[in-house]
């Protein structure tokens, strides 16, 4: 108690001295959580299970990456009890949810506060003043994330999980306060009507709480970035009315993504005497900006391509309980990658994004998760009108953001399949959303993102906004990479064509990487990190030569979890430039080289330091393979170990040397200039030189595993980094396939190989992925010896009968072997064999149809003896 009562005094004492006059502090200590339905908390739990946890939390972050089919989607509790600290005479206390999933309420001491909150991302307070006592305190918050037809999102390609996975604050004022339990939590609405280089007028409106009687002012101060007071006003408030204060500001500094330069707004309520009641910070940014149909985007008058990505809060085996310190280095990431476009994807995230947004300049768009479809219903349109002026009225003074999007995709449920009354409901959403967007703020753009032809919308009539984006996934689910170029340009004609005056931006593209996954030989679909790679620079060719694309948003910033996905990764949408836990793909160091003012050099595969390759000769003592570098200086000269291969010129930031690895260790070191830095990197990679002809006495034969049925390496890397080779065709002397054909990906994939199907005993899924239908052999021209020989096979959604014999040089090892019967659809079977060679016949794995098809996944073969 003495403690507390100590503490107490110094608060006092520091907060008068700085005039600290409202207290924050964060609550997210020592939580008891417990998931189901409970009738009352405190009361009557006798026998509830409570688990201790800190916020953020969420109750999903195992059940979505588990092997059972959905997670869990219903009621959570927390409870906590505690001492409310006194900090002024007659204080008024609230509670500050940045967020929490989907349906919040709180209970103070056995009592509901307020109305229970809907939606799961954006802030809320709750006045909690009336509710307390004196000493402890019970508080009790019921959250549930339970499927709701009048809560969006409806549907989306990204999980719902649940819990207070945000920051809660405790927030203290005097009963004379700028307004907190308001829609948003924010009183102060910051606008900037005229900016110019040589001056900049600024206009604050704010909300008060305070009694008829008496006199206030609202003082605004505006500080430089050096905390030196730039100006000051004062405003008399009369009860009942907001409080405007308006001046100007003689040669701003200005706010752009080169130099974001932030000023700081402090708001104080005062009294004739000068005693502040309350005290609120805002930054301010002076800029002015504009959308141009056809010459894109520009601020403070200077045409500026916007480049960069997507976000969503989520981070592997977090859910989307993610704290401050994660989103702030996701957005160092992103500067550093040399981006300066977010879309804050598909709801409005955590506080600290915007913060950083403004820090380091970057160009955002907001949205709320109306998302494939529409909750149709009026509640359901209600709820998304009040979720949208939450999101404009808390985040309105990030001078980061210019346009508020009511939505993503949201044709993705076609309208005209969803029925007449459906339609209605849905047109009518979407004009209620861009009209509240204007009537919110007039000095930023309203937005909608589709994927459909605007001729689609067109029939609809939902084009009901200033701006508008198309998310296109040409050369990943849709055409081949050749085309990207073609099709992005007809598509911006067709929008403009429809829509002469409406900026365009390509609010989404990519494609999918496993970082296990490696290529020299690229297919689509088959999420190899070089596959994503080629992509992105077709994207980025076409993207920065039409000026009429204002902007660009990789899809995504970072590998995210969906607990329905089947990728490469099970419930791991992949099309990060960086892993769901910020490892670096290739793509991101290249997007570095091609965006970055400042001298920068990379090995771009270097995290790709376990290789293997076939000698080029027969007892050839190296193998000869790609290495791309990326860099923005003029050329690179690459060392292999300390010996020199020469200069190369980089064009579109890249460049590729051909590099004769050999067994073993192999030192790679570029050097390369830019603005008159000397700039270098290096990788160590461990080479693994598998003999030409496995005969081979220089090299003798060890070891070689195949992903049979594909063109990808596979590093299984969570236990020991083993390296699977890309398949072939036999070769006399060497090893491979005889017969058969590449299993074709079951959609419309043109070209694409393997499937999507989520395989069952096993995490190297796409070993079993791919696989050679109708193979006939597999060959390897060993020595005798004694080997050890591995199968992997599966049996992958497929309806027929498939029942066949294996045989090793003529003699039966498996016999009517059908997978499906024995093992069960999708589910990764390996065996091994010990197999004895001799007479120089080297071993042929001979696959017999007795019924239906034959088929191999994956084959491994180790020298024992
Ligand atoms: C989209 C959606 C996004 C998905 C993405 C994908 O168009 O807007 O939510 O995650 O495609 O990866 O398919
Ligand atoms: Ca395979």
């Amino acid at each position: 108690m003495k403690k507390i009562l100590s503490l107490l005094v110094f608060a006092i004492a520091v907060s008068s001295y700085a005039q600290q006059v409202r207290h924050i502090e964060t609550i997210n200590e020592s939580w008891h959580f417990h998931k189901g339905v409970l009738d009352k908390p405190f009361t009557n739990d006798a026998g509830t299970v409570w688990e201790k946890v800190t916020i953020p939390h969420s109750w999903n972050t195992e059940d979505i990456l588990d092997d059972k089919a959905g997670y869990y989607r219903g009621e959570g509790w927390y409870k906590k009890t505690m001492e409310i600290p006194q900090v002024y005479e007659n204080q008024q206390v609230f509670l500050l949810f940045e967020a929490a999933n989907q349906v919040t309420s709180l209970f103070v001491n056995g009592k509901e506060v307020g109305e229970d909150h809907i939606g799961g991302y954006t802030t809320f307070a709750l006045d909690i003043t009336s509710a307390l006592k004196a000493g402890k305190n019970e508080i009790a918050v019921k959250v549930e994330n339970a499927h709701n037809d009048e809560i969006v999102p409806q549907s989306a390609d990204f999980s719902f999980y649940g819990g207070i996975y945000r920051d809660i604050q405790l927030i203290i004022t005097k009963p004379v306060h700028f307004e907190v339990a308001n829609l948003g939590a924010n009183a102060i609405f910051i606008r900037t009507p005229e900016v110019s280089e040589t001056s900049a007028s600024i206009s604050v409106q704010s909300k008060i709480v305070r009694p008829k009687k008496g006199t206030f002012y609202v003082r605004q101060s505006l500080f430089d970035a050096k905390h030196t007071l730039v100006k000051t006003v004062k405003s008399k408030s009369s009860f009942g009315k907001d409080v405007f204060g308006e001046f100007s500001i003689a040669n701003p500094n200005l706010w752009s993504p080169e130099t974001p330069y932030l000023y700081k707004l402090v708001s104080e309520i005062v009294d004739k005497k000068g005693n502040v009641y309350d005290r609120v910070e805002n930054p301010v940014g002076f800029r002015w900006f504009n959308f141009d149909p056809k010459k894109g985007f520009s601020i403070n008058g200077k045409p500026t391509k916007l480049i960069g990505t997507c976000r969503h809060q989520d981070f592997l085996g977090k859910a989307n309980a993610v704290s401050d310190e994660i989103h702030r280095n996701d957005m160092k990431l992103l500067k550093d990658m040399g981006s300066n476009f977010l879309r804050i994807a598909h709801y409005p995230q955590d506080p600290a994004i915007l913060e950083m947004c403004n820090k380091l300049g970057f160009v955002a768009t907001l949205e709320i998760p109306f998302v494939d479809k529409a909750a149709a219903n009026e509640a359901g349109k209600q709820n998304s009108i009040k979720m949208l002026k939450e999101a404009i009225r808390f985040n309105y003074n990030n001078p980061s953001i210019v346009a508020w999007n009511l939505g993503n995709e949201t044709t993705m449920k076609a309208p005209d399949k969803l029925g007449e009354a459906y339609t209605k409901h849905f047109v009518s959403t979407h004009e209620a959303l861009a009209k509240t967007i204007k009537e919110e703020d007039q000095t930023r753009y309203s937005y909608s993102v589709f994927f459909r032809e605007p001729a689609y919308q067109d029939r609809l009539g939902i084009r009901f906004t200033e701006l508008v984006g198309y998310n296109k996934y040409y050369g990943w689910y849709v055409q081949e990479l050749e085309d990207i170029d073609k099709n992005l340009r007809s598509l911006v004609a067709r929008s403009l064509e429809l829509d002469p005056d409406k900026p365009f931006i390509l609010s989404e593209y990519g494609g999918g990487a496993d970082p296990r996954l490696r290529s020299y030989n690229p297919t689509r679909f088959d999420f190899s990190v070089d596959y994503q790679f080629l992509l992105h620079k077709y994207y980025m060719k076409t993207i920065l030569d039409m000026p009429e694309i204002s902007g660009a948003n990789v899809w995504n910033y970072a590998d995210f979890q969906v607990e329905h996905r089947k990728d490469a990764v099970p419930h791991i949408n992949n099309k990060g430039l960086v892993s769901a836990t910020r490892k670096k793909k290739d793509v991101y160091y290249w997007y570095q080289a091609l965006l970055k003012k400042t001298p920068f050099l990379a090995i771009a595969s270097k995290s790709w330091n376990k290789r293997s390759g076939i000698a080029d000769a027969k007892n050839g003592t190296y193998a000869t393979q790609p290495l791309t570098i990326v860099g923005n200086g003029n050329d690179v000269e690459l060392f292999l170990n300390g010996t020199s291969l020469g200069k190369k010129v980089f064009e579109f930031s890249t460049t590729t040397f051909e590099v004769p690895f050999v067994d073993g260790q192999n030192l790679i070191e570029v050097i390369s200039e830019k603005d008159g830095k000397r700039l270098k990197d290096v990788a160590f990679i461990d080479f693994n030189l598998i003999p030409k002809y496995l005969k081979s006495n220089t090299n003798p034969f060890e070891e070689i595993a195949i992903n049979v049925g594909s063109y990808c390496y596979f590093i299984e890397s969570d236990n020991m980094d083993y390296l699977w080779m890309p398949d072939k065709a036999y070769e006399k002397g060497g090893f491979g396939y005889v017969g058969g054909e590449f299993l074709k990906h079951p959609s419309k994939r043109r070209n694409a190989i393997g499937t999507d199907v989520s395989v069952k005993g096993t995490e190297n899924d796409p070993i079993y992925q791919t696989q050679r239908i109708g193979i006939e052999a597999y060959k390897f021209d060993v020595p005798n010896g004694t080997y050890e020989l591995s199968l992997l096979l599966a049996e992958l959604k497929t309806k027929d009968q498939n029942v066949m014999d294996i045989l090793v040089n003529d003699k039966a090892i498996w016999t009517n072997l059908n997978l499906k019967k024995e093992y069960g659809n999708d589910r990764g079977v390996a065996k091994r064999f010990l197999i004895t060679v001799e007479n120089d016949k080297g071993i042929t794995v001979n696959f017999k149809a007795k019924e239906g098809q034959t088929r191999l996944s994956g084959i491994k073969l180790r020298r024992v003896n």
